[in-house]
């Protein structure tokens, strides 16, 4: 059966391990007849990575990336379009806060911490389109997604510099939707409710944070990292061609109840 996406070719940002987000997406792009690129942090994740994409339809190119680091982002497009002359689907799934922000009181984030979550998980998006923007420019009708949450525009407690990162991140999407609309790029985020990630472990009150949404949400439910896959599905698809500079909601509609 032929897939939406088939022919495709996608970078994703983000695979740590299989509970994330990114490997979500990427299946969803693979099923859907996508050829993909992933990314690893270090050499510990790269051994992740090689075991997961061995459960995947076709063969996927592996590349070392440190989104801090200007001279990676810059190696990382040099190695691509080495094998690829164009790039259809760019996914950004990357956040990091140190974990002392993630606690206690908002106003004792430091100068440090602010710049760490903001360059990590903010700025990375826009050097990623920076980077990538001629093999973009080359598809003709390229889609660029990242991933947010709710903490952008509501206050969630010990969300804390992440909420401030991911309220960057979605201004910088809008910019990036405006500034490469005319390069037939578009630019959008999908929020996705929480869901028990690598980034999520750790986190003090995550479980009751799930059991309040199976009892809040519209649909009285968790979501999981393949209903975000498939909504990735569509903004990569054709079928999203008129739709740019949107947060797309994955989250069993929780964010619209006032209480
Ligand atoms: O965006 C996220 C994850 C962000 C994140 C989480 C951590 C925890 C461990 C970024 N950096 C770190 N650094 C660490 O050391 N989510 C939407 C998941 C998440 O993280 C939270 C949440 C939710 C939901 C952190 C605090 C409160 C709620």
């Amino acid at each position: 059966m032929a897939g939406l996406l088939e022919g495709r070719r996608a970078l994703v940002v983000g695979v740590a391990n299989k509970r994330s987000m990114a490997w979500g997406i990427a299946r969803a792009l693979a099923r859907e007849g996508a050829d993909l690129a992933l990314t690893y942090q270090t050499e510990r994740f790269k051994e992740n990575l090689d075991e997961l994409v061995t459960e995947l339809p076709r063969p996927v190119l592996e590349f070392p990336l440190d989104v801090t680091v200007d001279g990676s982002l810059d190696a990382l497009a040099d190695a691509l379009s080495r094998e690829w002359d164009r790039l259809d689907v760019l996914v950004h799934s990357v956040a990091h806060a140190r974990s002392d922000e993630l606690a206690g009181r908002f106003v004792n984030t430091s100068r440090d911490g602010w710049g760490l979550a903001l360059d990590v998980s903010a700025y990375s998006l826009v050097g990623l389109a920076r980077v990538m923007l001629p093999l973009l420019k080359a598809s003709g009708s390229a889609s660029i997604m990242a991933l947010t949450y709710l903490g952008s525009e509501r206050v969630l407690p010990n969300y804390n510099v992440m909420g401030v990162a991911k309220a960057a991140l979605e201004s910088a999407m809008r910019y990036l939707a405006a500034d490469l609309g005319a390069d037939g790029i578009r630019v959008n985020a999908i929020s996705a409710g929480p869901v028990k990630t690598l980034a999520a472990s750790g986190v003090k009150g995550f479980s009751s944070m799930l059991h309040e949404i199976e009892q809040r949400a519209p649909l009285r439910r968790n979501i999981t990292t393949e209903d975000v896959g498939n909504a990735a599905v569509f903004l990569a698809s054709d079928w999203a061609r008129n739709i740019t500079g949107q947060v797309l909601f994955v989250d069993a509609g929780y964010h619209v109840m006032g209480i």
